[in-house]
């Protein structure tokens, strides 16, 4: 084959040089210390994707080759945050470039900070699955990820004087994009619209999906995966017949129409499932995948479709790929020929489901006109599942109600019951029908039928019906599963408890992991470097276990003395960072105390600025001698809010204006500081979390499916205050539950305070009245914007107060006050913040990975041998 780029630092020196000549079109007079740094990191870029393509071709050809059982990741995000860094650390190039770097005058760092994030996800989901596919290629799985190539990612976010959020649109492909493969040969065609006629789909427009590959390095390994993101494409790029006519605009219309479906990410997770742009994107990337997969088994096995589910597994990341099942129903049966039942044993062993909310406005639902419009076929196949399924119950149901008559007779037509009031501020229930009209005896079995049924009426609108798309993925998957402990066990008991019932081996739990590599190794070198030395070995990062090693030294006290000098210059480093990025000076001694998560209700940043709020109050009352007690406090929020989410963007006003007068006020000084981050991303991340002394993870219980960033805090030997919530609870389970800050209400508390179980307004904490006053007063202005924000956890006529921001308020304060007892002695702080890291080695990605390739896809490693 050709010449391999060489690892020799000059030579990588050379190659560099070549590439700022070559790819990046420098001038030569200019090379190489003429170049600004988005320039030059073009060029170094350049260079390390020589590597990455190198390795990337010899695995995928192995992989080819052997013709191992494939996973594909379906996911409409991926959340990867930058590149180079990464792949050089993945590499294990790190010296080389540096030295390089540094021989052309510049340094690796500076260049790190010239990448865009590529920000193709929101939150927690899309970041869960950029750190599968870094597992999946680390644990040599023969594996890929499926997406989609947004052109505009996640929105930037503004802070404006006032405090607001504004939104800005994030242009990252700007600088060029040395991460991708662009593939013009690897095309597909997608339909959309049109008639069946016989079960023939004529659809009425047609655009193609090109694919761009994005080589993924392994860890300590030859091998590089793959993420696969296509870019929609019109069939034909210019009606020259229009232009003829001098419809210039006509011309390229249907360009920007294809466009459009590969253009933006929905910056909501989650509602806005309604719109028909979102489900076109969903089919665009399925159809995709789905047409992909399929032609690369075909050339290796021709028809032999039975071996299907032995050679592919394609995961379902939550209800967003999930129109899945019907089109492999459609490609088998009307491309590739196949009968219905067929074609359905086949999907049933090869699709699999991951549910990532219990959120009712997330889980999605599409109108049965808008899905019968876009994809007539796919109705008609889901239509078909639906009446197979409901049919396949009938005898099962049938039984049941006998066996319910049995026990409790029918009575004969009694009185009417009173419908319950609708409670105010919980998720909207339906409406009860004004008028009476003469309800037709509904016959038991099929009540009790339909309650399984994928196509259902919409309870909030008489005569309008829905596609449940998470019933659909559980009825065509092999394999479905929650992401924490707590939520795999809450999906079973709620909204899958039908269908738990009827199939309960289906039903599975695979709890969220990070890949420490990202999220400790790389991002934290110093802990890296402790870490490395004390275990006497660098192994750890592929075998996050060793961690355990750590605890013998968690009461040493030299240890503890190295372990908190390098959080102090973690926090210093992040303090620079913000210093430039807001212009807010932050001291370095006190506790820093982090909340970084989208903003929503259920995860409460309103509970944690109202504890600032009573704080900033303590604090302005206290004399000079009674001030010198309190505990200095850093507080740092960062998040986006979805641009739609009324009280979210309220929330994000008051964190901010909280801000702006608690940190200019001279009776405060360094007692508190509450900075809010403008534009929350992946690399913010990387400089918050290894800075982080303590970390809000406060979800009201039953709400957090898992949450991600409480295992990365916790690698970092960041200290929690949290609910028993998501992965909280087998956080506290591997760190020991007294060295936490729990609070709060349980899961299993909640539906009971809820139905009423409430206290007066006389009784609520008088303290939490105090914070709400002080909103209400205008301390932080604006107290008109923000009433409804007030009324929304105290004004029993409006809300209800759903996610119980007053009632875990006591609890949550007393908690504030365990943090502050224990920051006052440092060396019980750290000897928890070791145990942190020590227990963290269950939650990285790389044992979630292996759990779901033996357990769920029965996927096996192929390494790659060392070239
Ligand atoms: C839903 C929707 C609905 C349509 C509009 C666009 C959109 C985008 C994303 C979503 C998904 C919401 C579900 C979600 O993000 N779940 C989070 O998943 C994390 C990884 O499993 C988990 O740690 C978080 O607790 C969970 O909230």
């Amino acid at each position: 084959s050709t010449s391999r780029p060489s690892k020799d630092p000059s030579s990588v020196q050379a190659d560099v040089l070549q590439n700022l000549e070559f790819v990046v079109g420098a001038p030569s007079n200019k090379i190489p210390n003429g170049l600004d740094a988005k320039s030059v990191y073009r060029g170094v870029a350049a260079s390390v994707r020589e590597h990455l393509i190198d390795a990337f071709n010899r695995t995928q050809d192995y992989w080819s080759e052997k013709d191992p059982k494939f996973v594909y990741y379906l996911s409409a995000e991926f959340l990867m945050g930058r590149s180079l860094m990464n792949a050089v650390q993945n590499l294990e190039l790190t010296g080389t470039y540096s030295e390089a770097v540094k021989q052309l005058g510049y340094d690796l760092e500076t260049l790190r900070d010239a990448e865009q994030n590529a920000a193709l996800g929101n939150g927690g989901l899309g970041r869960l699955a950029a750190c599968f596919i870094d597992s999946m290629a680390t644990l040599n799985l023969p594996g890929w990820g499926y997406g989609i190539r947004y052109k505009y990612g996640m929105f930037k976010q503004a802070i404006d004087e006032k405090g607001y959020q504004q939104e800005l649109p994030d242009i990252w492909l700007s600088n060029g994009n040395p991460w991708e493969i662009p593939r013009p040969d690897i095309t597909f065609k997608i339909g959309f619209y049109g008639s069946v006629d016989n079960f023939k789909w004529s659809p009425g427009e047609t655009i193609i999906a090109k694919a761009y590959d994005n080589p993924i390095p392994g860890y300590k390994t030859a091998t590089v995966g793959n993420l696969r993101l296509w870019e929609a494409l019109p069939v034909d790029e210019f009606d020259l017949t229009a232009f003829n006519e001098g419809k210039y605009d006509k011309a390229v219309e249907q360009r920007r129409k294809a466009e459009d479906i590969s253009a933006v990410l929905y910056p909501n997770d989650a509602t806005e499932y309604g719109k028909e742009l979102r489900l076109k994107q969903q089919f665009f990337f399925v159809s995709a995948s789905l047409q992909d997969a399929l032609a690369r088994f075909k050339a290796k096995h021709s028809d032999n479709w039975q071996l299907l589910p032995e050679k592919a597994v394609f995961q379902m990341n939550d209800t967003h790929p999930t129109i899945a099942v019907a089109e492999l129903m459609r490609l088998l049966i009307d491309e590739q020929n196949l009968d219905w039942d067929t074609a359905w044993g086949i999907v049933q062993k090869t699709l699999a489901f991951t549910n990532h909310t219990v959120m009712p406005e997330a889980l999605e639902k599409w109108p049965v006109k808008v899905l019968g419009k876009l994809l007539p076929r796919h109705l008609e196949i889901i239509d078909k599942i639906d009446s197979i399924w409901k049919d396949s119950l009938k005898e099962k149901v049938l039984a049941q109600v006998e066996e319910m008559h049995k026990k409790n007779p029918p009575k004969p037509k009694a009185a009417k019951e009173v419908p319950l009031a609708k409670k105010a501020g919980a998720p909207a229930v339906p409406e009860q029908a004004e008028e009476e009209e003469e309800e037709e005896e509904e016959d038991p079995v099929e009540a009790a039928l339909n309650k399984y049924g994928i196509i259902t009426e919409n309870p909030w609108e008489k005569g309008v019906k829905l596609v449940n798309m998470a019933y659909l993925a559980v009825v065509g998957s092999k394999a479905v599963n929650g992401v924490a402990a707590i939520h795999s066990d809450i999906i079973k008991r709620t909204i899958f408890k039908d269908f738990f019932e009827l199939t309960p081996n289906k039903f599975q739990n695979k709890t969220n992991g990070v890949t420490p590599r990202r999220w400790l190794a790389w991002c934290n070198p110093g802990l890296a470097a402790l870490i490395t030395e004390t275990l006497g070995t660098d192994a750890w990062p592929n075998d996050l276990n060793l961690l355990t090693g750590l605890r013998q030294y968690a009461d040493d006290k030299d240890f503890q003395k190295k372990w908190r000098a390098i959080k102090h210059e973690n926090k210093a480093r992040l303090a620079a960072k913000i210093k430039e990025r807001t212009g807010i000076d932050l001291p370095t001694e006190p506790l820093y105390d982090i909340q970084i998560k989208r903003i929503h209700e259920y995860k409460r940043q309103y509970l944690n600025i109202l504890s600032v709020i009573y704080r900033y109050h303590e604090i302005k009352t206290a004399s000079p001698e009674e001030r010198k007690k309190f505990v200095p406090r850093v507080t740092i929020f960062g998040g986006k809010a979805a641009s739609a989410y009324y009280m979210a963007k309220k929330i994000v006003r008051l964190i901010n204006r909280v801000g702006m007068v608690v940190n200019k006020d001279p009776d405060v000084k360094d007692l508190l500081k509450v900075v809010f981050v403008p534009d929350y991303n992946v690399d913010w991340a990387e400089a918050l979390i290894p800075a982080a002394e303590l970390c809000q993870q406060i979800s009201t219980a039953g709400t957090e499916a898992s949450g991600t960033s409480n295992m990365k805090f916790q690698m970092n030997g960041c200290l929690i205050i949290g609910t028993m919530d998501g992965a909280n609870i087998e956080i506290a389970e591997e760190v020991g539950k007294e060295n936490l800050f729990i609070f709060g209400m349980d899961e299993s508390e909640v539906p009971a305070w809820r139905e009423g179980k409430r206290a007066e307004w006389k009784d609520y904490d008088p303290r939490f009245v105090k914070a709400l006053d002080m909103i209400k007063d205008g301390t932080f202005g604006d107290e008109e914007y923000f009433q409804d924000l007030a009324d929304s956890v105290s004004d029993m006529s409006k809300s209800n107060d759903w996610f119980l921001v007053a009632p875990d308020f006591t609890d949550y304060m007393r908690a504030q006050d365990d943090v502050d007892k224990i920051y006052q002695d440092q060396d019980e702080w750290t000897r928890r913040s070791i145990l942190y890291t020590a227990g963290s080695g269950f939650f990285s990605s790389d044992r979630t990975i292996k759990q779901y390739a033996d357990e769920i896809w029965d996927v096996k490693p192929v390494p790659v041998p060392a070239a």
